[in-house]
């Protein structure tokens, strides 16, 4: 059995990507997860192994190649294991799958723009843009599936795709108050993001550690970066999300210490 590794980040949506479609093929076990703090620099080793790049995941194959983006080694992991299929195999629909991939990076990038806004002022306009993506989606799934939930039969690629961006946006819910109002023009994909939160293959993480780990992330500093006054990331590893409280969610008036985080 060739060894694949997987250098990864612990509650990363990018990652749980990986493990979504590695579940649905019954193999998530076979691959090496290999976890990275990305409160800590980064270790030579590995930055030689991606010359010099720190985003991750990143795939190592047997033989020492390297493999980055997340939808890339997606692809390839459809491709080495083909069955089940995740991926549509009929080339219309599976067409149909790719423009919806394609509207993946603004979904995700405007989410992590709304969550990491300090600017009480921009708060409307970025509910404004998060809605109008969510619309955009909603659009999509009526022309493409409009009976649902999932874009085709089954939980497939554009679910594993997408799921772990909508769990991440439970983060909005907590320190925005943003909710998908309950209007029809959202319902086609209200049911679809529905549909996919609850499956089983898709349950790595949980709300409660999402909310904890992206504190920091809610008061503007990604990826393990440390803000003023705090000697701890929300994203560490030195102090169990399960045993921290649950963080303040007033993040335009306040800003936590680590005790208070529990860090
Ligand atoms: N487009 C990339 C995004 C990967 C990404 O942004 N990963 C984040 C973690 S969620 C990361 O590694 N951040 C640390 C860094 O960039 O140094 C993918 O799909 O794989």
């Amino acid at each position: 059995m060739t060894q694949l590794t997987v250098y990864h980040i612990p509650v990363c949506p990018f990652s749980q990507r990986l493990e979504i479609l590695l579940s649905l093929k019954g193999r998530r076990s076979e691959l090496d997860f290999q976890v990275v703090d990305i409160t800590r620099p980064r270790a030579d080793w590995l930055l030689q192994k991606t010359r010099g790049t720190t985003a991750l995941p990143v795939l190592e194959t047997a033989d020492g190649r390297i493999l980055k983006e997340s939808l890339v080694i997606l692809q390839y992991l459809e491709d080495i294991y083909p069955e089940p299929a995740v991926a549509q195999r009929d080339p219309y629909r599976r067409a149909v799958e790719n423009m919806l991939t394609r509207l993946e990076g603004e979904f995700g990038n405007h989410g992590y723009r709304f969550v990491m806004n300090q600017d009480p002022e921009r708060r409307d306009a970025l509910r404004d843009g998060m809605l109008k993506q969510y619309a955009r989606l909603n659009d999509f799934l009526m022309e493409h599936s409009p009976a649902g939930p999932y874009l085709f039969e089954q939980f497939g690629w554009a679910e594993a795709v997408y799921t772990p961006l909508f769990m991440r946006f439970w983060f909005l819910d907590y320190y925005e108050d943003f909710e998908l109002p309950d209007e029809d023009r959202y319902a086609r994909v209200r049911a679809w993001r529905d549909a996919c939160l609850a499956h089983p293959a898709a349950q790595q993480v949980t709300r409660e550690e999402i909310v904890k780990l992206y504190y920091d992330y809610a008061k503007g500093a990604g990826n393990g970066a440390l803000l003023p006054g705090r000697t701890r990331s929300s994203f560490t590893f030195d102090s169990d999300w399960r045993e921290r409280p649950w963080p303040p969610r007033n993040k335009y008036q306040h800003s936590a210490t680590d005790e208070e985080l529990g860090l």
